[in-house]
């Protein structure tokens, strides 16, 4: 039985290079902020895999029963050879499709691209048993910097970037994104983008702020790794979790307000920085997107929707674009 395989471009200095620049940046802002990649050490990451269970959180279900629907007619016409997918955690909704190419006797390789190692070796223990004929090959990146360490293509590509991951981006990160997205793209290829929809706030606001507070122990949790990855001594536990659709920019905001003022050190890099009540540091946004503005921004970089797929009610989408010619 063949074995996942993985590489890893995180375990240099490089990683520590960017943190700290990214932290020091962030931090000496106004307002204060931290990227949501941050989230993801192996504890972040299990905790999302739990948010993802809070009966609020709605995203990640409703992609996966509109994955279910939609895959076997799917990789019926595509067949495609080969599976990339950023942001792949656990792999758990890939089964769907996964499960469908294997059917069509077309696909010969899967390739997990995540921040964690752990989950991508957790989720190739479940892939190994289920598709022996696979062949599998986890690369461990940061998607804004080493999507050209994915190996050639091999065959009919498609690159899956589901759970609406690109919201958690500003406009312009998107684009630049999605235009190095499209050069993994060749002319038979596909990219299907998982983006959550614009709806009523009463249904947004508490997916981001679950009454078991699983939202909140993974908003904290940034500190921790932020203390581990630059010897600082935050106090995760002297932040609340704030959570709040913003109506204008379309998207919900988290952020951490300090009970009472804060002086953190962090000595690798150096920094002290004071965190008082009045502020808060922002951990993510997460965009809400309509079909025109996802055909937009698409566009923007070079792609062209083909396919364009909505669970009942507009909770959640899926496009399936190309690289325009
Ligand atoms: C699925 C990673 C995009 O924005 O919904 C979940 C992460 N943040 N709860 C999202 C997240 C807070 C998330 N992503």
């Amino acid at each position: 039985m063949a074995s996942i395989r993985i590489d890893n471009y995180l375990r240099d200095q490089g990683f520590f290079d960017t943190m700290a620049e990214d932290v020091r940046r962030g931090l000496t802002s106004t307002p204060k902020m931290l990227p949501p990649k941050y989230f993801y050490d192996d504890e972040g990451s299990e905790l999302f895999e739990r948010i993802t269970e809070v009966p609020e959180y709605y995203p990640m279900r409703e992609e996966g029963k509109l994955l279910d629907a939609i895959a076997p007619d799917v990789m019926r016409w595509m067949r495609p050879a080969e599976i990339v997918e950023l942001g792949s955690g656990s792999s758990t909704k890939t089964r769907a499709l996964l499960d469908a190419a294997v059917r069509e006797d077309t696909l010969r390789s899967y390739i997990p691209f995540d921040v964690s190692e752990s989950i991508i070796l957790e989720a190739g223990e479940v892939l190994e048993r289920r598709y022996p004929s696979l062949d599998l090959h986890g690369v461990v990146g940061d998607f804004q910097r080493h999507l050209d360490k994915i190996p050639e293509a091999n065959g009919r590509r498609l690159v899956l970037f589901l759970g609406s991951t690109i919201g958690n981006m500003f406009a312009a990160q998107r684009i630049e994104l999605l235009r190095d997205i499209r050069t993994l793209l060749g002319p038979e290829d596909y990219l299907l983008l998982g983006t959550d929809l614009v709806k009523d706030p009463s249904i947004i606001e508490p997916a981001y702020d679950d009454s078991q507070g699983v939202t909140a122990a993974f908003n904290k949790n940034m500190l921790r790794v932020i203390n581990n990855g630059l010897d600082g001594d935050f106090d995760p536990e002297a932040f609340d979790h704030e959570a709040f659709f913003n109506h204008e920019e379309a998207r919900i905001e988290m952020h951490l307000r300090p009970h009472t003022r804060q002086h953190v050190t962090l000595k690798k890099i150096d920094l002290e920085v004071d965190v008082s009540p009045t502020e808060t540091i922002w951990t993510e946004c997460s965009h809400k997107f309509t079909r025109e503005r996802v055909s937009e921004m698409l566009e923007a970089a070079g792609l062209q929707l083909q396919e364009w797929h909505a669970a009942p009610g507009d909770m959640f989408g899926l496009s399936l674009s190309c690289a325009k010619g």
